[in-house]
């Protein structure tokens, strides 16, 4: 089977060339994963071919011994994702000890995987522990408002949380557990790997201040769409903010609590309390 035929790749390159188009991926900026299910492994199995050495990983990941992930490569350009798959999306499996990589098929440019790659790792790992058929998508973008805002909101997940959930409805619908924020730190360590990862326990929204946002979601409809609500709330707070009067009214908490009981929400309780 030619693999570019598959349908978590054409998904994966779709993903790409949205995010290309929204702006989110100047130069080699942003990356993606997908964990490959059973059926993908089975359906691609005279087509994936192991190829060079384990690589370490750099951190241990045992819960995912022996899976296998689409990744983009570091260096690569999302904007020549679709051009050129082969050379920008590697898949590669994690070896029993969960410690180390090896390549199966593509980043034919030579590249390895993403220099964020220790995040992606962390995160499936998190994310496969809580539920081991859940999320399998993480995207890390670089959107232009919430970067901006990150410059000048309080840095803390009750602030992003409550500000975005205000702009429109459905960010309490798409995100209600909230989002997490994380300091600025090191593009590509493993602090922030750890950080981030932490965080995942219990959100699948990340801010990273000053550089982008990490979300995860069980596809890649999930996972682009809770970027795309995030940046989308982040841009009506910029323009509130621009216009200079600050907010003249909002909703209330006890407004979102209206909309959690309504829809079965279960929002954040720590996000639901009026400050003003
Ligand atoms: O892949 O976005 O965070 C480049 C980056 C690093
Ligand atoms: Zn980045």
């Amino acid at each position: 089977m030619n693999i570019l035929k598959a349908g978590f790749i054409k998904d994966f390159i779709k993903i790409a060339d949205d995010g290309y188009k929204m702006g989110w991926h100047e130069c080699n900026g942003g990356n993606l994963s997908y964990r490959l299910r059973e059926e993908d492994i089975e359906l691609l199995r005279f087509s994936l071919e192991a190829s060079g050495p384990f690589i370490n990983i750099g951190t241990r990941v045992p819960d995912l011994a022996g899976d296998y992930l689409a990744i983009t490569g570091a260096g690569s350009f999302f904007r020549n994702i679709s051009l050129s798959a082969y050379d920008n999306i590697g898949i590669i499996q994690i070896n029993d000890r969960g410690d180390a990589y090896r390549l199966w098929w593509g980043l034919a440019s030579g590249r390895g995987p993403t220099s964020e790659l220790a995040s992606h790792l962390m995160i499936h790992s998190v994310k496969k522990r809580a539920n081991k058929d859940g999320q399998r998508v993480l995207y890390h973008c670089h959107p232009v408002n919430l970067i901006a805002l990150s410059f000048v909101l309080p840095l803390s997940n009750k602030v992003f949380t409550r500000e975005l959930w205000e702009m429109m409805p459905e960010c309490p619908l798409v995100f209600p557990e909230g989002l997490g924020l994380v300091e600025w730190m090191l593009p590509g360590s493993l602090d922030l790997a750890l950080a981030t990862s932490q965080l995942m326990e219990k959100y699948n929204g990340v801010i990273w201040a000053h550089h982008g946002l990490i979300c995860s979601g069980e596809d890649f409809d999930a996972s682009f769409g809770l970027a795309h609500t995030i940046e989308k709330a982040a841009q009506i707070l910029v323009k509130v903010l621009s216009m200079g009067q600050g907010k003249v009214q909002r909703p209330r908490a006890r407004d979102l609590k209206a909309l959690s009981d309504t829809y079965k929400l279960k929002l954040g309780q720590e996000f639901l309390i009026d400050n003003d």
